[in-house]
């Protein structure tokens, strides 16, 4: 059932699609030359489960023992994102939502285990189609073989850390639809291999159009497997803990102490040391934290070095100003806060993305923005900047004069997120969804699989959580069951349906959720 929804979903798409403005190839050839003179680069980074907590821009704990002046480079050159947010935290329906500008439930890709429709509207068939020269390379995700790319090289599936295996456009066979499972092995550890491909890409694209290149690391996802080169750069550093490293879920539902997402989690590939016998909990949790944020950190050096190696090429060749850089995150990660690691939560550390752009002809030098951007905001913002209108079909919004200092007047003051997979595979995290304001978040976990793939039955009663972030940054005090917030928990539950209404979401084409729903939407504890 699930399948032949997500399929109808994409064909509808197609349907709903407007078709770009019109493509340069339409316009006389010297009015095209110079349109794409006009019309910025954009060279978009994004590493698998980067997080700001591990960019130094941001500021965090870590920034005292941990630098990454690359990235910083281009913070202070550009604009930080203080509340870019994913959809769905988890890599390939952020992916697919950052190609469609849609969110899971219109572009079929709600779980690991979808692949995103090649005949769906995308960003890059968008953006070729308009007269830009596209490319991707590094993780792609996605399943079936990239479109609106004038030049790919990706991994199949997740890649692997040390000689990766990549596959280069021409070489996936006549057959879209393909789940390739092996490409060309590149010697070398994948962010260096990454980086080479970026230039490769540079070096010989079409230069009479601007470009669009997806940079797409694998570092740094899981088992953190860092170049040899940055083995002792932690020798002898005590890494700074969160606060809440040894949170016990005191006033969070059932699922919390069930998750499997903790320090007391890792196995022995993740931190390749064997485990001390007879540690209580709370030193197993110091003790892994110090193995895995030094592999994890390790891993991004390698994302910040080879930023460096970007943006000198940028300079080098005189492409600085007229180039749009964005680092980013495929959602946020957990680095030890609540004792986690991983993501698909909907608490600050995994729901926050981080976004650093730097574009010298719009973006004020060193600024910061606290506007609620989503993921779904990518794909129509690079349509604005190449002077495309947004298509009728994408869900997002363009942020660009956001970006430049002027915020529309009518902006999201909230967001729906919303998590698919039902226990199953992934650290056993139940199925769902809520609202962030400025101030307050409410979660509802419902605990259906509703035919995800890999989804199981949830062993839990449907469970709300709702937090006041202005008093309780790090979502250590669940006070949905405090009789004084009924009243703003009917307010806050009004605009979740209002979100699930505009966002097409409302799940009346689920009867297990609508039965659900009568009993525990509106209950109060
Ligand atoms: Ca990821």
């Amino acid at each position: 059932m699930k399948t032949l929804s997500m399929k109808s979903l994409a064909l509808l798409s197609i349907c709903a699609a407007v078709p770009a403005s019109s493509a340069c190839n339409l316009a006389g050839a010297k009015k095209c030359q110079k349109k794409n003179k006009e019309r910025p680069n954009i060279l978009f980074i994004m590493g698998d489960d980067l997080t700001s907590q591990a960019i130094s821009a941001y500021g965090g704990i870590l920034s005292s023992v941990f630098k990454t002046p690359n990235m910083d480079r281009v913070a202070a050159e550009g604009v930080k994102l203080n509340n870019c947010f994913v959809t769905n935290s988890i890599s390939a329906p952020s992916r697919a939502t950052i190609m469609t500008g849609q969110y899971s439930q219109n572009n079929g890709v709600y779980t690991l285990a979808d692949e995103l429709d090649y005949r769906h509207p995308t960003v890059s068939k968008y953006m070729q189609k308009a007269g830009y020269y596209t490319g991707i390379v590094g993780k792609w995700h996605l399943k079936t073989e990239p479109q609106g790319f004038d030049y790919y090289c990706v991994f199949p599936g997740f890649g692997h850390y040390f000689d990766p295996e990549m596959i280069t456009k021409g070489e996936w066979g006549s057959d879209p639809s393909l789940h390739k499972k092996h490409g060309k092995v590149y010697k070398g550890h994948s962010t260096d291999v990454v980086e080479k491909k970026v230039e490769e890409f540079l070096d010989g694209r079409d230069k009479s159009k601007p470009f669009m290149l997806m940079c797409d690391f694998k570092a740094p996802h899981r088992n953190w497997e860092y170049a040899p080169r940055f083995e002792h750069i932690f020798d002898g550093i005590e890494m700074p803990e969160p606060d809440n490293l040894l949170d016990t879920y005191k006033t969070k539902g059932a699922y919390a102490n069930k998750l499997t997402n903790k320090m007391e989690d890792f196995l022995y590939e993740d931190l390749r040391v064997k485990k001390p016998e007879g540690m209580t909990k709370a030193e197993e949790r110091h003790w892994a934290y110090q193995i895995y944020i030094k592999n994890y950190l390790r891993c991004v050096a390698g994302i910040d070095e080879n930023v460096g190696k970007i943006l000198k090429y940028l300079d080098d060749n005189n492409l600085t100003d007229n180039t749009i850089v964005i680092i980013t995150g495929d959602q946020g990660f957990f680095l030890g806060e609540h004792g986690f690691f991983d993501k698909r939560l909907m608490y600050e550390e995994s729901l926050k993305m981080p976004f650093l752009v730097r574009y010298p002809k719009e973006i004020k030098a060193g600024t910061e923005n606290s506007d609620f951007v989503l993921n779904i905001d990518f794909a129509p913002t690079f349509m604005d900047y190449a002077g495309l209108k947004r298509p009728i079909d994408m869900q997002g919004e363009s942020f660009r004069q956001n970006l430049a200092g002027h915020t529309p007047s009518d902006w999201r003051q909230s967001m729906y997120y919303r998590y698919w997979l039902n226990i199953g595979w992934g650290h056993d995290v139940t199925a769902h969804y809520g609202i962030r304001t400025k101030r307050y978040k409410l979660i509802y976990y419902y605990g259906l699989p509703l035919g995800m793939l890999g989804a199981k039955e949830s062993p839990y009663t449907p469970d709300w959580e709702l937090y006041d972030l202005k008093n309780d940054p790090e979502e250590m005090n669940n006070i949905y069951n405090d009789h004084k917030n009924d009243k703003l928990i009917k307010n806050l539950k009004e605009q979740l349906l209002q979100l699930k209404c505009k966002y097409n979401d409302m799940d009346l084409h689920y009867p297990q959720m609508v039965k659900l729903d009568k009993e525990y939407f509106w209950k109060k504890n």
